[in-house]
């Protein structure tokens, strides 16, 4: 931040012109781009700094920014726990024995589900207007997003002057910015306004004290609210969104008046929902730059303390401050050039090149339309690296994690609340950070998780009389972990242990012995409440979940229910948890007792079954051909061959000839996500066509917006990082001791070379390839640890120095 005092910068005159021609180039590659503004709010663009987001429409008359704070949900802190719910336990467990799921289904949903049955939704923070004047002839219109630099540009020629917009979300400052631009000085006119649906107030003011340097005119808009009730739980955060106006030339007022005529305009809702209350109006200035700042009053899951006011008006006066060096220096802009910093320190670390073809000169929505063509290698270049852009955008250090839809809801009312379903979604948002080299952005998943340890305390104990600590199939920002919306898909008490598996994946990969010392505690507790809950079916006298469920998925044994006991996905998970922490014991010397209790109930698991059909038994008994749905989007039971490692060609072929069965009985397409796991795990069983025909579906029309944002459908976030997972499992793999060079490398893409992926153990890794064959892999050992190499059926086992570098040609 500057040191210099504000005043330093206010007593000097406006002499100073902001330069126009800043450091950014949108020419990229790495750029998505249209030919025309939208309407559509899966065409927009998105852009993000982990906490605020916008969706970028790029209207001419009309800009549209749609707006997030990562803060902003429903409700306020609440205990979800259901105090009838122990009581009801032991007779659930019988009727479950007892083969009665669905008398067991009824009494879980009369007695044991939380209350209230449905946790708190993220909503939209609201929208900021731009109106410009209208009657041109407008040419050349363009609008990008250039993932390189997270710069979101508008551009077009109207009565031939050039005019620009470019918009970005600062991480370093906290603010969104938008650069208004022309190549001809006064063409700068507009109107700004601020709408919401949540109750707030929106007013404005003209500055009334001495312009920063450089400003011709300033003025504020502020939004003022407070967040809704949801399902009985009262509000409990205020929030402020502040808009400053900055003009260079021409002049700035305010007016509390209805800005634009709305009803006007193709909008989709032909009238806006909301009204207006107050606007700023531009005339004839060179240039504008305007900054939005929010904030809630969110400290986090039981504090509602903040001062949104205090945070917002800091913000914008750092802002200003920042904007006046630059206009003092004549310098390019120092807030983009931080911006832009700030962002490739993250997304440089990995280039990935499949090929490129004439293809990239067209516009993104029509090569999604044609990637099954099969001209358009880079579309999966560029799609790798939007998931990439998306996690460093709406999952930084301090934030909080991505939601289903990461950073961006428009809704009041979102699709299954925009939170996190933690059966899969969550944990699939994360799954390239390590592999992907983005290793810091599960800082928010790694808080959010220790978080859950202390709510999902008092769900274990009341719910289930319990040590340690439970999560079912959904949390939200007060971190609620009691089961919801009913027993077919919230009586699943594994949540919190799969998200331990994914704190522990972030140790394998950095080796980082601190960060385990801080996850060690909640992976204890999770394990602890199972050792306090896992009981013996009768049959075999196995350990098992019960009551449980196979996420989403019908009991083939019941009328209506998926309410079981010892579902394979649950065993796998606990075979994990339960290993990480005798493991994660050892390392940090610690646990001895416990960790023989752990092992002696993990030897007593439910194991992996192979059914009479050849497939991997998704429950206990050999259910799955009279399943009720033989396609189920879900595949729980693979989760030991993706993300798990349990199941592997190499080690476990026949568990892998199973897993595949099960997979061929499932299919290839699904929703979004649900086709991105079986990009992933047709990687992990070496197929790279399989694998790349499923991404040939992801990648279309059917589950893939114009603006490259996965449809499940509706938009949900985790298929775009489920398919960047699976493009990065094709080059390179690292479970099971082992660095696998290209182990799913498909035929469509020949040549290539990849840099900067990341594997376990602590390497990085960069490989070449040309005509379908390893040139060069070099492994970059970043802590010294050793590693056995594989290409194809050929190993060789290294040890490394740290910092050292080695050279690889796949030979023995
Ligand atoms: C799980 C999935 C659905 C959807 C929802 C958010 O419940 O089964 O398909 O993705 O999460």
């Amino acid at each position: 931040m500057p040191t210099l005092p504000r005043h330093f910068f206010a007593t000097l005159t406006a002499i100073f012109v902001v330069q126009s021609s800043r450091a950014v180039e949108t020419a990229s590659p790495l750029t998505l781009f249209y030919t025309n503004a939208t309407v559509k709010w899966t065409e927009a663009l998105p852009i993000g700094n982990g906490r605020l987001g916008a969706m970028i429409f790029g209207g001419v008359e009309r800009e549209h920014l749609q707006l997030n704070e990562g803060t902003l949900w429903a409700g306020g802190p609440y205990d979800p726990s259901n105090t009838n719910a122990l009581a009801a336990l032991p007779a659930a467990r019988a009727l479950i024995f007892d083969g009665k799921y669905d008398d067991a289904a009824k009494l879980i949903g009369d007695k044991m589900m939380a209350v209230p049955l449905q946790q708190m939704p993220y909503e939209t923070l609201g929208d900021l207007w731009l109106g410009f004047p209208t009657n041109a002839v407008i040419e050349n219109y363009r609008r990008d997003l250039d993932l390189g630099t997270a710069v979101a540009t508008v551009s077009y020629t109207a009565n031939g002057v050039h005019f620009k917009r470019e918009i970005f979300a600062s991480a370093v400052d906290q603010v969104i910015v938008i650069h208004l631009t022309a190549d001809r000085p006064g063409q700068i006119s507009f109107s700004a306004g601020m709408t919401t649906p949540q109750k707030a107030d929106v007013v404005s003011k003209l500055e009334d004290r001495i312009l920063p340097a450089g400003a011709t005119g300033a003025a504020t808009l502020v939004m003022s609210g407070t967040n809704g009730e949801a399902r009985g739980i009262e509000g409990a955060l205020k929030f402020k969104a502040r808009l400053k106006v900055l003009a260079h030339g021409g002049g700035v007022l305010t007016k509390a008046t209805k800005l634009l005529t709305i009803s006007e305009g193709g909008y989709a809702a032909g009238v806006l929902p909301y009204k207006w209350s107050s606007s700023i109006s531009v005339a004839n200035a060179d240039s504008a730059t305007l900054f939005i700042a929010a904030a809630t009053s969110y400290k986090n899951y039981h504090d509602v303390s903040g001062n949104p006011e205090a945070i917002t008006k800091n913000q914008i006066a750092e802002a200003e401050e920042r904007w006046a060096i630059s206009s003092l220096a004549k310098h390019s802009d120092l807030m983009l050039a931080d911006h832009i910093a700030a962002h490739q320190k993250l997304f440089r670390r990995v280039a990935l090149d499949l090929g490129a073809t004439d293809s990239m000169n067209l516009p993104t929505d029509v090569r999604i339309a044609h990637f099954a063509d099969g001209n358009d290698p880079q579309l999966a270049t560029l799609y790798f690296q939007f998931a990439r852009y998306l996690l460093i955008c709406c999952s930084r250090p301090g934030g909080q994690p991505a939601t289903l839809q990461g950073l961006w809801n428009d809704s009041m009312t979102p699709p299954w609340d925009s939170k996190y379903t933690i059966n899969i979604n969550t944990e699939m948002n994360y799954w390239p950070a390590e592999p992907c080299n983005l290793s810091e952005c599960v800082e928010p998943l790694t808080q959010m998780v220790l978080e859950m340890a202390e709510t999902g305390a008092r769900t274990a104990k009341v719910h289930y009389g319990a040590r340690g600590w439970v999560a079912h199939h959904n949390t939200d920002l007060w971190r609620a972990t009691g089961p919801i919306d009913g027993p077919y898909s919230g009586m699943w008490p594994l949540g919190g242990a799969w998200l331990c598996q994914n704190l522990w994946e972030h140790y394998l990969f950095t080796d980082d012995k601190n960060y385990l010392r801080k996850i060690y505690p909640a992976m204890k507790g999770a394990a602890q409440f199972f050792l306090d809950t896992l009981v013996e079916e009768p049959t075999h006298h196995w350990l098992v979940t019960c009551p449980s469920l196979s996420p989403e998925n019908g009991n083939p044994a019941a009328k209506n229910t998926s309410i079981t006991a010892g579902p394979t996905m649950d065993l796998e998970i606990l075979r994990d948890l339960f290993a990480n922490c005798i493991r994660a014991s050892e390392i940090l010397g610690t646990d001895k007792k416990f960790a023989a209790q752990l092992g002696l109930a993990r030897s007593r698991l439910a194991p992996l079954q192979i059914g009479s059909s050849g497939q991997l038994q998704e429950w206990l008994r050999d259910l799955d051909l009279q399943s009720h749905d033989l396609h189920h989007r879900h595949v729980s039971h693979l989760y030991g061959l993706f993300p798990s490692a349990q199941i592997d060609v190499n080690t476990t072929p026949e568990l892998a000839a199973a897993a595949k069965k099960s997979l061929e009985i499932r299919g290839d397409q699904a929703t979004g996500w649900a086709t991105a796991w079986r990009i992933n795990l047709w990687a992990r069983l070496h197929d790279g066509d399989h694998a790349f025909s499923i991404l040939e579906f992801l990648l279309s029309p059917a589950r893939t917006f114009p603006d490259m944002f996965d449809a499940h459908p509706p938009f949900q976030i985790d298929g775009n990082f489920g398919g960047a997972s699976g493009i990065a499992e094709m080059l390179l793999q690292s479970q099971n001791d082992e660095i696998q060079i290209l182990p799913a490398l498909p035929k469509t893409w020949p040549t290539g070379s990849v840099k900067g992926l990341r594997a376990r153990g602590g390497f990085e890794v960069d490989i070449a390839w040309k005509d379908g064959r390893l040139t060069a892999a070099t492994i970059h050992s970043l802590n010294g640890n050793p590693i056995r190499l594989r290409y194809g059926q050929t190993t060789k086992f290294m040890q490394t120095k740290k910092s050292a570098t080695i050279q690889w040609d796949g030979r023995g």
